[in-house]
């Protein structure tokens, strides 16, 4: 096996031999490059023959089962190939000439099964070392996106213009291209995934109302609950509906949280608080809970004995032998589980690492934008000099106490915005408030850096100036695929003067990572001391 695309990557470099870090072993491995070669051999016979709904809907389910901490399952895998070579041929068999045409554009080959063929990712592994970056970039950023788009499907919403790209960087990894060629892909997936972060939020908000600011306890009420955890909203309704009058208390975990301040699913009074942190500790905060627990998406880790009869999966989510909810979305065993289990005798104590009791959610852009003059007025009379954006994805790296460290040493007068997994080392910290506006602001999960997007740009124009001459400092922490989309759209916005953390990624060679210093002044993280130091001058 080898695969580089996580920040805990082996030795900073790649994971090699039997299984990776996270747990994912080497059949698996070799299956996801396996899927990966699949789908670029689907998008080709895309190329004449008129790709459906439904082969769109197989590339996003295709590149979101191989995101870190999403799928450890040979079998899964294999369904899931299976399914992208039948949606190949059946595409090819269709439409007539596909195949005469698609052999014209890949050469005289006679052999139907060339014409469109699966690639093999190890030609990208061991390309020259700044394509192989080039182009782990595209398909790392393209592994996030997708899971965006898959989400926003499950709401209704797509965009053909997304769709269209998955198809054209997917492409794009099989071809013979030139790092000046390939530059520009990199930051097309990007801008793209700009409109899928908009169609996201698009999404949501249509579906569940502009979020609200909302205190969620950390304290588990006794009985029978439920812990939900990924990015899924549809899921969490659905489950909610199903709980309904049914004894069972829900309870939000990891990039879950933010749906605490949605209308329509703060409306159901079943959904009670938030258990425990951020996805690496779960190991340890899933041990011995008399819970079920259900994954829509990543970050799923290998399950304990102490808990694994408790643990459920849904969407692409799959672990060997756990139980998995299939598309018709009956979530009647996990509920079965709940009440079996029967949940805390008493109240259940639990806290933030910070020993906080409660966090605050829901401060999306239509809530900072709704009080953007109060902002405004407030940086123009000097009570706020700076702002913040720390957040990003959290992981088990002893130096992710940067994050933590940082924020406690940000003077009174700054504000911090904070997003996605990364929160949890130190939402629950009470940093007081800037004219009425408490100084932590969680703008939801890592899709809702659409938000912090949209309030940069308001604040620019409010203020006459570039986003880069704003007092605005990004300080991001990595951890999976979705943080090298969301990266890759604040590269294509022309954001510069970020600190990103708590290592830079193996998959980009020195040469990209000097092209990236010198153009958008991407600085590792140091020290919070230093940082601050620079920052604030
Ligand atoms: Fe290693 Fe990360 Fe790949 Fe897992 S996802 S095998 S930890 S690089
Ligand atoms: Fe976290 Fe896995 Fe990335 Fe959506 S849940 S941010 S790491």
């Amino acid at each position: 096996m080898f695969c580089f695309q996580c920040e805990q990557t082996a030795g900073g470099k790649g994971c090699t031999g039997g299984a990776g870090v996270c747990g994912k072993s080497s059949a698996v491995a070799n299956l996801q490059d396996e899927l990966t070669g699949a789908l670029i051999g689907l998008a080709r016979a895309c190329q004449t023959a008129a790709p459906t709904a439904y082969t769109h809907r197989v590339v996003l389910e295709g590149l979101f089962t191989t995101i870190t901490n999403v799928n450890f399952n040979e079998e899964t895998m294999h369904t899931m190939i299976d399914k992208i070579n039948a949606e190949k041929a059946a595409l090819l068999s269709n439409e007539e000439g596909a195949l005469d045409k698609l052999r014209k554009l890949f050469g005289s080959s006679s052999d139907a099964d060339r014409a469109a063929a699966n690639f093999e990712m190890k030609k990208v592994w061991d390309a020259d070392e700044d394509i192989r970056s080039l182009k782990s970039l595209i398909l790392f950023g393209m592994r996030g996106m997708a899971a965006y788009a898959y989400h926003a499907l499950m709401l209704g919403q797509h965009d053909d213009s997304v769709d269209a790209f998955f198809l054209k960087g997917l492409r794009s990894l099989g071809e013979d291209l030139k790092m000046e060629e390939l530059l520009p892909i990199v930051l097309e997936t990007g801008t793209v995934n700009l409109t899928c972060m908009e169609m996201l939020d698009r999404a949501n908000t249509t579906t569940y109302g502009t979020p609200v600011p909302t205190e969620v306890p950390l304290t588990i009420e006794k009985g029978p609950f439920i812990v939900v955890t990924g990015h899924d909203l549809k899921d969490l309704e659905l489950l909610l509906k199903q709980t309904e009058g049914k004894g069972v208390n829900i309870y939000t975990h990891g990039e879950m949280l933010p749906a605490h301040g949605y209308p329509e699913l703060k409306k159901y009074k079943h959904l009670k608080g938030n258990f425990g942190t951020a996805w690496q500790n779960q190991q340890k905060e899933f041990a011995d809970v008399p819970a079920a627990f259900l994954f829509t998406t990543n970050c799923l880790m290998p399950v304990r004995p102490s808990y694994a009869d408790r643990v459920f999966t849904t969407e692409v989510v799959s672990y060997p032998e756990l139980v998995h909810i299939d598309d018709n979305k009956d979530f009647t065993p996990v509920i079965e589980k709940a009440i079996e289990l029967g949940g805390y005798k008493e109240d259940h104590e639990m806290t933030g690492i910070n020993g906080g009791k409660t966090v605050m959610t829901g401060f999306g852009h239509g809530t900072v934008l709704g009080v953007a003059d109060k902002v405004i007025d407030a940086v123009k009379a000097g009570a706020i000099k700076h702002f913040f954006l720390v957040g990003g994805c959290d992981g088990a790296r002893p130096g992710r106490n940067y994050y933590t460290d940082f924020v406690k040493q940000t003077p009174a007068d700054t504000v911090i915005l904070t997003l996605a997994c990364g929160k949890y080392r130190f939402n629950d910290l009470d940093l007081g408030t800037i004219g009425g506006l408490p100084r932590i602001m969680d703008m939801g999960q890592c899709n809702d850096a659409y938000s912090a997007i949209k309030v940069a740009i308001a604040l620019s124009e409010a203020f006459g100036c570039g986003v880069n001459e704003l007092p605005l400092t990004l300080v991001l922490s990595w951890y999976e695929q979705k943080a090298v989309c969301i990266l890759l759209t604040l590269l294509a916005l022309g954001l510069k003067n970020f600190y990103l953390g708590p290592t830079l990624p193996a998959f980009v060679s020195p040469n990209v990572l000097s092209y990236l210093v010198e153009n958008f002044n991407i600085h590792p993280t140091s020290t919070p001391e230093a940082d601050l130091k620079a920052i604030l001058g």
